[in-house]
């Protein structure tokens, strides 16, 4: 069962990860270097030890596809994952003049007066960026990040390279190439970006009519992030080897810093008691071709799970 291959990163963690502090504060325990390997054959690798949300991650990666980089979209169907970082852009922009917001995140974990306060001026925000496109233009886009690398990467000449279609030209036309790469980590362009990517590059590998693609991880807040990025990039691949005629064969998970956050422990020890369910399945129930695919289009099936579980999220 894939839920098996995440458990052994959660228990590896425990056994070998190093203590050591990071930017957010909150301190991890830490491994360098790990792989998973999921194969779509055996169903979509959405864990099922603990709920995910599949709409939050589907949403967003159709928002990535389409190069949309506006939280807009994505507040259309109620997904707030990325609204601390235009959020902050707001807050510290000339025309906010509401209440101070200075470390918004870390104080709203610390403080419920502010937390309410926090809450309420967050609320303004995205009603404003649902209804003043004037503001949700200024306000709601966060520039360079995945959807503009992987659709609209600028050369130092000004011109535009839409990664995402040509990897999909070259898997297409050229499927024995070892090339077949989309990077999101744009060395010019990371002092300027809400948060340096992630997920930051990955390749396709095409043999005998089945696409696998592998993914490296810079970066891996493993309880709460990579059940998200295991389901996504499941979900790209699904999607390219439609594209491309293939059958999905191996999602391959490659991880650089890999940590558990020391006030993540006690939700990990419960997710690794629980049993597995049966895996799910996806379904795309469209003939559109991925650069047009909406959400309502992608369905899940079959996703048994044990409920969420609560954990705090380093900012
Ligand atoms: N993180 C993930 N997956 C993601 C994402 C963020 O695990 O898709 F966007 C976590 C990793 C890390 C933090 O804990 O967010 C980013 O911090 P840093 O840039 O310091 O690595």
């Amino acid at each position: 069962h894939f839920d098996a291959a995440y458990h052994e990163l959660l228990e590896k963690i425990l056994n070998e990860g190093q203590y050591k502090d990071d930017r957010t504060g909150t301190g991890t325990y830490s491994i360098f270097g790990h792989q998973m390997r999921f194969d779509m054959r055996n169903g979509f690798p959405m864990l099922t030890t603990k709920k995910v949300l599949f709409k939050m991650l589907a949403t967003e990666l159709v928002w990535f596809i389409r190069g949309d980089t506006n939280i807009k979209f994505l507040l259309q169907y109620n997904n707030n994952i990325w609204n601390e970082w235009a959020f902050k852009k707001w807050v510290e922009s000339d025309e906010y003049t509401g209440p101070d917001m200075t470390d918004f995140g870390n104080r709203a974990l610390q403080d419920d007066a502010f937390k309410e306060i926090y809450k309420k001026e967050m609320d303004k925000f995205k009603s404003r960026i649902l209804e003043d496109d004037a503001f949700a233009e200024k306000y709601g886009d966060l520039g360079n990040v995945y959807g503009r690398q992987w659709r609209a990467w600028e050369g130092p000449d000004g011109t535009f390279t839409d990664q995402l279609k040509n990897v999909v030209e070259s898997i297409r036309n050229n499927p024995n190439s070892r090339r077949h790469i989309v990077t999101a980590w744009n060395p010019s362009e990371i002092d300027s970006m809400a948060l340096p990517p992630c997920h930051a590059f990955f390749q396709f590998y095409v043999n005998d009519g089945k696409l696998s693609l592998q993914l490296y991880q810079r970066s891996a807040d493993v309880f709460l992030g990579v059940p998200f990025n295991i389901a996504s990039y499941a979900l790209l691949l699904h999607l390219v080897a439609r594209e491309c005629n293939l059958e999905p064969a191996d999602f391959v998970h490659t991880f650089g810093d890999a940590h558990i956050y020391s006030n993540h422990l006690d939700a990990v020890n419960t997710q690794l008691s629980r049993d597995s369910y049966k895996a799910p399945n996806i379904r795309i129930n469209s003939d559109k071709s991925m650069f047009d695919i909406e959400y309502e289009d992608i369905e899940v099936v079959d996703y048994e799970f044990h409920p969420h579980i609560k954990a705090p999220i380093a900012v």
